[in-house]
């Protein structure tokens, strides 16, 4: 810069031009012009090799991979069923319940026998339930374990046995093998169907986080007697019929009833003393409803592209 600037001494040269004779003007000037043209060119070619040497140094050490992992443990989630199984669990120890647990590998004893569920019973055969080689069983419900737990605790009493259970399903997009269910139980004096009602609607009300209307129908389960289908006036259309309740305005909900003498006594407690009312939620099937899951089948698959969204 210091020989091509407008001050530089290229410019300082030419302005000694006019003490020149016109012919050496002409062959000197053209000289200056090349040298001047050679020494722009070689600048402008280095001072590119400069810049890009400097712009890649840069780029070699600011170099970011956009398709790596970000660094670090990446936040996981909770499984949508467990979301709302642990939900549901706040909800009933808010209303003094006990959350209770047991095996997922049963006796036959207290999947069948305890719960009044005879020899000849459907859900006994091989091909609805998992049995093994020494006799027992996958749980085909988490009934047995309030049967252990009215056993363990006696009455009064109010529990809720959330868990997985088991069922030789044929698999397609509304059934599976595995799945999620939580029943509940309450055993005390003097318990009346109006005591189930209400305590029902208050339950969908706030699983729902509205008011709900429900109907009882008769329903038959060998644990309770008498059995009901508890269903809802149906959330997305309100009762005026729609796909989702199959144009009945009606949705079946909650299995439900009053706890079968010969299961009491199963259990301990004195039938002529002692009476209650238990109920079944399908926990993997509340958890589609929640978050418009339309294939069952998402839940076991322990795809990622799946889990993360929740
Ligand atoms: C279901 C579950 C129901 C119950 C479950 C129950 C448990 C005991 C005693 C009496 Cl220990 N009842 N649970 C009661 C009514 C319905 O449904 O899977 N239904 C298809």
């Amino acid at each position: 810069m210091e020989a091509l600037g407008r001050k530089g001494e290229l410019a300082q040269i030419s302005k000694e031009f006019s003490k020149l004779p016109p012919e050496e003007r002409a062959r000197l000037g053209k000289l200056l012009n090349d040298v001047k043209q050679t020494l722009e060119e070689n600048w402008s070619v280095r001072n590119g090799e400069m810049e890009s040497s400097a712009l890649n140094a840069r780029l070699e050490a600011e170099w970011v991979d956009l398709t790596a992992p970000a660094p670090g443990v990446r936040p996981g989630s909770l499984h949508p069923v467990t979301q709302v199984q642990r939900e549901l669990e706040e909800l009933f120890v808010s209303l003094g319940f006990t959350v209770l647990d047991g095996p997922e590998v049963e006796t036959e004893y207290y999947n069948f026998d305890a719960l009044n569920i005879p020899a000849d019973h459907p859900a006994r055969d091989m091909q609805d339930t998992f049995w093994l080689k020494d006799g027992r069983l996958l749980r085909t419900h988490t009934s047995p374990v309030q049967v252990r737990g009215l056993e363990k605790l006696g009455p009064p009493l109010k529990m809720i046995a959330p868990g997985r259970v088991f069922r030789n399903e044929e698999v397609d997009p509304s059934h599976e093998h595995t799945f999620y269910q939580l029943e509940g139980m309450i055993v005390d004096r003097d318990v009346s169907i109006a005591h189930m009602l209400y305590f029902m609607t208050t339950l969908l009300s706030a699983i729902f986080r509205r008011d709900v209307t429900v109907r009882l129908r008769p329903g038959f389960f060998p644990f309770v007697e008498p059995g009901f289908e508890l269903d809802i006036h149906c959330l997305i259309c309100g009762g005026a019929g729609c796909p989702v309740c199959k144009q009945s305005g009606w949705v079946e909900l909650m299995p439900c009833g009053l706890v079968h003498p010969a299961v009491l006594r199963f259990g301990g407690a004195d039938p002529e003393e002692w009476n209650g009312f238990a109920f079944g939620l399908g926990l993997t099937r509340l958890a589609m409803m929640r978050y418009g899951i339309d294939d069952i089948r998402l839940f076991t698959s322990g795809d990622l592209r799946f889990l993360r969204q929740f």
